[in-house]
């Protein structure tokens, strides 16, 4: 018998931990799901700061040992927001254990380690189900730019540009695990550019080929320790630019970087085709911007579209009246709706991506920082 509510077990408390929290726990509120979640236990290192946490987020119990989920009968489902040098231990142990489990974005630091997860939830079999927390592909409009793409409406696809711009990565900004390679595998690259070609690729339904023209810069080289004592090497990317293209014919551009002053999180995809141009960003992210081709040179423009009806956005019925917006964390609750449908034998309202799917942006990323190193345009026919 399948559970009636699926046991999680989240691993980690800060910003991903209250985001996906408030995610398990929204879902089944406003969703008709066949299955409810039940917040059984979350671990994370900092036993100070982990009781309140688990108080206020209405978990059941919490632990510092995140290996002791594997073993957790009350557990179904384990969430990993950790950081990026944490995720293949803990997937590997939980897949071991037969737990279903989602993972934070970028899949892995590495592309060898992405390998490995997505081989380990290969063996794990068909009723063990992986997942990766690319949230945007949730956004309202983003929703709605997949719609359009599946009927055809832009015709053949001629270019994508995508950037996601920051400005949170000053010079004045302390040291954290975000700016060393060992933790983090990659700087903006990892962080901003693996949405982004997740997005681009879910909105395309077609692969990349090939990468060129790849650039990731480190600005600033040494960082004030968040200790507040003396300073620390900075050895990941402050910015990462590549050109690309997809499988059928279309060229591609992507910009990263965590120091484009007066842009907070710009996260910007504009992709245009012979029937019509359309444009997302995440700083409007319930607005898709569309062109069409056929209207008259008089009229001709952009036309903004609000996503918020039951017409034009997937979760809108979910949600509030239509004009009434949603934000960041309902990427979050659309995607953990869709997690539970998939466990209780349903159909997602959208695409998920598992770990063969984030492997595959995985190639892509890889690509890019092999076309900086050496230089050169990188087949993903060679990056396996
Ligand atoms: C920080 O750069 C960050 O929080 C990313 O880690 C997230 O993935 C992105 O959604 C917003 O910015």
């Amino acid at each position: 018998m399948p559970p009636t509510s699926i046991g999680i077990g989240l691993i980690g408390q800060k910003f991903m931990g209250r985001a996906h929290s408030n995610a398990w726990s929204q879902a089944p509120k406003f969703f008709d799901l066949k299955v409810g979640t039940r917040l059984a236990v979350v671990s994370a290192r900092d036993a100070t700061e982990l009781a309140a946490f688990a108080k206020r987020f209405g978990w059941e119990k919490s632990t510092t040992r995140w290996q002791s989920l594997a073993k957790n009968p009350a557990v179904h489902l384990v969430d990993i927001g950790t950081p990026n040098n944490m995720h293949a231990e803990q997937a590997l142990t939980m897949l071991a254990a037969g737990k279903h489990v989602a993972c934070e974005k970028p899949l892995a630091r590495t592309l060898a380690e992405a390998r490995v997860m997505r081989d380990a939830a290969e063996t794990a079999g068909k009723r063990v189900k992986t997942f990766v927390w690319h949230n945007y592909r949730r956004a309202p409009a983003i929703g709605l730019a997949w719609h359009l793409l599946r009927e055809g409406k832009l015709g053949r696809i001629f270019h994508v540009r995508a950037r996601y711009l920051q400005s949170w990565g000053a010079a004045s900004t302390p040291m954290s695990w975000r700016y060393d390679a060992s933790k983090a595998g990659s700087g903006a690259h990892g962080d901003l550019n693996a949405h982004l070609v997740d997005l681009t690729r879910f909105l395309m339904g077609e692969p990349i080929v090939d990468v060129h023209g790849a650039v990731t810069p480190t600005f600033i080289l040494s960082r004030r320790s968040a200790t507040g004592k003396g300073k620390e090497k900075c050895d990941v990317d402050d910015a990462a630019l590549f050109l690309a293209t997809f499988a059928g014919g279309a060229t591609a551009s992507f910009e990263a970087t965590r120091l484009a002053e007066g842009h907070l999180n710009d996260n910007t995809i504009e992709i245009n085709g012979e029937a019509g141009s359309l444009r997302w960003s995440l700083e409007d992210m319930n607005v898709l911007e569309w062109c069409d081709a056929s209207d008259s040179p008089r009229l001709r423009g952009w036309r903004k579209i609000m996503a918020t009806s039951a017409g034009n956005h997937p979760y809108a019925a979910n949600w509030w009246p239509d004009g009434h917006i949603t934000g960041y964390e309902h990427g979050f609750t659309n995607m953990a709706a869709d997690v539970l449908r998939v466990l209780s034998g349903e159909k997602p309202e959208l695409p998920l991506p598992d770990f063969a799917d984030a492997y595959e942006t995985c190639r892509v990323l890889e690509a890019a920082l092999l076309s900086a190193k050496h230089r050169c345009a990188i087949s993903l026919s060679d990056v396996l």
